[in-house]
């Protein structure tokens, strides 16, 4: 088969993952394979970039989600082995070192919301559109929607969102904090890049640690939280980045980091 399914390419330091399963980038096993293959390979490269842009090729869509033409094979053992899978993949891109972005245009549905849910931050077109569409096929989102979308959403909410299948526009999923920000059509990859530009002359290693924290300390205890800060920031003094930072502070320049 000619289509790769997913695929990335280094521009300066920024990683732009394309998903490309046409004609709704629908997140089958064998397209999900693929975007774990390229996040493992990003990782190997990781010196290389500071942050990774997730978007989907195409005119319709970032994803529409799982590829519904492939659900009547599943039994629960290839459903349970499917998604466990899954989720270890989903798993590679909310824990990448460096921030992913989501640039999202078009439909952002069921499995393709649940990918959109990894990325540490979502910027999407103004006609882009949100949902949880998986009640009309008698099953409810699996792929990590339900507990990831619970640090976003109010229960209630959720619930109706769940509940119904309904499909919100851009704007709403803003109000309700799926999202970060909503743009012009045909220009979410650009204000994603946009946005990576103003992170990447930043001390990289202080922003890895702290997206590790923000990831690890939602499902911490306070005290078990200020622990791993401690640790963390403590580590970070043994970084030459670190020692940098403070010496172009002093010596009133710009710091030129190295990611060590
Ligand atoms: N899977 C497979 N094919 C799809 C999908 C999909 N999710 N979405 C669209 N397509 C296909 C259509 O079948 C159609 O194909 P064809 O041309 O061969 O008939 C083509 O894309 C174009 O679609 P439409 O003609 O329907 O286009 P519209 O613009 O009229 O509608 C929609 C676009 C609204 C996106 C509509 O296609 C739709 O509702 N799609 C389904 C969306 C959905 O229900 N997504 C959730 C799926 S469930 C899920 O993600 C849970 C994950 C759990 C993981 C399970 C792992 C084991």
């Amino acid at each position: 088969m000619d289509q790769k399914l997913a695929y990335y390419d280094i521009k300066g330091q920024i990683a732009i993952v394309t998903i490309d399963h046409p004609p709704m980038n629908a997140l089958d096993a064998a397209t999900k394979e693929v975007i774990a293959e390229v996040f493992r390979e990003l990782d190997d490269r990781k010196q290389e970039i500071r942050a990774v842009i997730l978007h989907g090729a195409g005119e319709k869509a970032f994803a529409a989600g799982a590829d519904i033409k492939t659900f009547l094979e599943l039994t629960p053992d290839i459903a349970r082995r499917r998604l466990s899978r899954s989720h270890q993949i989903y798993s590679m891109v909310e824990n990448f070192q460096w921030p992913v972005i989501g640039a999202i245009h078009g439909f952002c549905l069921g499995g393709g919301l649940e990918l959109a849910l990894c990325c540490d931050i979502r910027y999407a077109e103004e006609t882009a559109r949100f949902g949880f569409p998986e009640v009309n096929l008698s099953v409810f989102p699996g792929n990590g929607g339900i507990a990831r979308s619970l640090y976003h959403l109010p229960l209630g909410k959720l619930k109706e969102l769940v509940f119904t299948g309904e499909i919100i526009s851009a704007a709403e999923a803003l109000s309700l904090g799926l999202i970060e920000k909503v743009v012009p059509a045909g220009k979410s990859l650009e204000a994603a890049l946009d946005l990576v530009e103003r992170m990447i002359g930043k001390g990289p290693l202080g922003v890895a640690a702290g997206k590790k924290v923000i990831n690890r300390a939602r499902d911490l205890s306070i005290q078990q939280g200020l622990e791993l800060e401690t640790e963390l920031w403590a580590n970070l003094t043994a970084t030459e980045d670190m020692k940098e930072g403070a010496r172009a502070f002093i010596e009133k320049r710009k710091p030129q980091y190295r990611g060590k």
